[in-house]
């Protein structure tokens, strides 16, 4: 536990939100029992998660792609390691699918069967911490941070939930060969957003008709996401989380809206560390939208 953060709940070595914790189901992660066709989206918090959840959901479900859903996307694909709705994840249809913001080393040790999926999105850190900044402002459970020059500070300590970003990706990318895993980027989803969707079909082996795939490619547009309540988040952060103050979680959805935040020495700053914590990891970033 860190003292300087309440909100956070620090377990084998990582920081989880604390109001949303249940240590024994925390005890039991390692050996919660996976099925081959069981389906992980992976994400560092403000990464996507919400977004991808939207694709993978369309993906599978005609009734959500058609707007006419039967189930809540928060029941059809629930956190693994925050079980809000106290789920018996052993009782649920196959294939059932899952979001997690657990590093590599906390995930369920069946993940190393290399069949269940894991689908992992990265952000550029740096529109991450913008994003986590404001979400930090809005959210009630988050300690709201005064300043983005503090809230940068803790991000590059890795004192904020989901303890620290270089880790994270770092930790998934190097412990890859474990895994089944798809690496994407958030960035390539907006720059192509039809050509993620077929990626991430391709991986889940769903073959869709090209109508089908239209739907989804629609379904995950952020203009959509933010006007469909049942997308949107608004209800559940406002209703299950509770909310600071008026605002969007589909916020801006944007690349490289850092600029608009960080000043030149944040940002050189910002790049110190990142070299330092992602020497010899060959993923690509992108930091600019009109950067190919
Ligand atoms: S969380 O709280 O960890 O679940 O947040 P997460 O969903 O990972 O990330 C939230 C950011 O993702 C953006 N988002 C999108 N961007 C583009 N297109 C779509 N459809 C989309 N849906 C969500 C969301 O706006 C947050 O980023 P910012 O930069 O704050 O806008």
């Amino acid at each position: 536990m860190d003292d300087a953060d309440s909100c956070v709940f620090t377990f084998k070595g990582y920081n989880f939100l604390r109001s949303l914790i249940d240590v024994d189901h925390l005890e039991n992660l390692d050996d919660f029992e996976i099925r081959d066709d069981d389906v992980f989206i992976a994400t560092y918090p403000k990464s996507g998660t919400v977004w991808s959840r939207q694709i993978v959901c369309s993906i599978y479900f005609e009734d959500h792609r058609n707007k006419t859903p039967h189930q809540n996307i928060l029941d059809r694909i629930p956190f693994l390691e925050y079980n809000i709705r106290k789920m018996d994840f052993s009782k649920r249809p196959s294939p059932r699918l899952f979001s997690t913001h657990l590093p590599y080393y906390l995930v369920p040790r069946g993940l190393q069967n290399k069949k269940a999926k894991i689908i992992y999105i990265y952000r550029n850190p740096k529109d991450v911490l913008v994003s986590f900044f404001h979400f930090s402002q809005f959210v009630a459970v988050l300690e709201d941070s005064e300043s983005l020059e503090r809230f940068m500070e803790r991000f590059l300590d890795g004192k904020v939930v989901g303890s620290l970003w270089f880790d994270h990706v770092r930790g998934w990318y190097e412990h890859r060969h474990n895994f089944n895993i798809l690496f994407m980027k958030y960035e390539d989803m907006k720059k192509d957003l039809r050509g993620s969707v077929l990626k991430i079909c391709n991986f889940l082996e769903k073959k869709l008709s090209d109508e089908a795939v239209d739907a989804v490619v629609n379904m995950a547009s952020f203009q959509n996401m933010k006007s469909d309540a049942l997308a949107n988040y608004i209800k559940v952060l406002k209703e299950e989380i509770g909310t600071r103050k008026d605002g969007h979680f589909l916020r801006k959805g944007t690349i490289g809206d850092w600029k608009n935040h960080l000043t030149v020495e944040q940002s050189e700053k910002f790049d110190k560390v990142f070299q330092k914590k992602m020497k010899n990891v060959s993923l690509k970033f992108i930091w600019d939208i009109n950067e190919e």
